[in-house]
């Protein structure tokens, strides 16, 4: 018995066109589960499409905005009809607004927090009924280095990654009994689009990250896709409410000397 298998499991993906949601749902691909994922819009669905199948993945793609919970009701019923009940949720869509806070608006911030934050709430809530009846169920939920950590101009993803981080530990507390766990998986500094603009050449954050990761460099999406793996398989069965961070030794350590 492979304890890290997921043969017959149906996994949703949120936000999982490219990047981190694209790298795990890969992963539990060769894992051999079925995959489920939503985007914003049918151009970002159909990118997400072509590059499964030139994966050699048959996943199913569908328009959702985690935000709108009249679109994830539906989407999950969908699901249910067209492809099974879920047995994995990972919750990865997400955005990052960096801007100072005493110039950021209200209405980024409230963005931000309805993504990163209501978003992963609306759709826990949608696949939690079919989980409970089945008596199992694994809910991952993509935590930050910023559940942990503060800096410069990340507050409203800060506070969004912070309750996350909350929530997970609540589901878990919840939901435990009906044999579900709630997990986060926190990846540190991730070389993915949504960081692109920090790791521009000769941008100052790029050698910071370097220079405060063990490891000595930025992770890839490929990085999280067995630790994301464990969390989603029997392997993590007695394993609830923790969030496992992916960071290369981030939060261990206390950074370099300056030269
Ligand atoms: P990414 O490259 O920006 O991908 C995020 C995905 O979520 C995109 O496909 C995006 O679509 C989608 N999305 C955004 N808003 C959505 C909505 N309302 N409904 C449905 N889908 C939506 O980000 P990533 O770096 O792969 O990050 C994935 C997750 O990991 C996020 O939760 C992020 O906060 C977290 N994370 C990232 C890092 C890192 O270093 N990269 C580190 C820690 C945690 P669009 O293209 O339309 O925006
Ligand atoms: C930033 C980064 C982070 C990462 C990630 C860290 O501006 O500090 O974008 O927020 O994306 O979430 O784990």
């Amino acid at each position: 018995m492979n304890p890290f298998e997921l043969k017959g499991k149906i996994a949703l993906i949120t936000g999982a066109s490219y990047g981190i949601g694209y790298a795990i749902a890969t992963g539990y691909a060769k894992a051999g589960a079925t995959i489920v994922f939503n985007d914003i819009n049918q151009e970002l669905v159909d990118k997400g499409l072509a590059a499964y199948t030139a994966d050699g993945i048959k996943a199913h793609g569908y328009v959702a905005d985690v935000t709108n919970e009249d679109q994830i009701n539906a989407l999950v019923a969908k699901i249910e009809k067209e492809v099974g009940v879920i047995d994995i949720l990972v919750n990865n869509a997400g955005i990052i607004k960096r801007i100072p806070m005493h110039e950021m608006s209200a209405k980024d911030f409230r963005q931000v927090i309805d993504i990163d934050l209501n978003g992963p709430f609306i759709v826990a809530k949608a696949v939690l009924p079919g989980m409970m009846k089945k008596r199992a169920g694994k809910i991952i939920n993509i935590c930050s280095m910023m559940s942990e950590l503060g800096r410069e101009t990340v507050s409203a993803y800060a506070a969004a990654k912070g309750g996350l981080k909350m929530l997970t530990r609540n589901i878990a507390s919840e939901y435990g009994e009906f044999n579900i766990q709630c997990n986060g998986l926190g990846p540190g500094y991730i070389a993915t689009p949504q960081t692109a603009p920090l790791r521009e050449e000769g941008h100052p954050f790029n050698s910071f990250i370097i220079a405060k990761t063990p490891a000595a460099r930025w992770g890839t999406p490929e990085d999280l896709m067995g630790p994301a793996i464990f969390l989603a398989s029997n392997a993590s069965d007695f394993v609830n409410g923790h969030v496992l961070y992916v960071d290369g030794g981030i939060l261990a350590y206390i950074g370099k000397q300056p030269k």
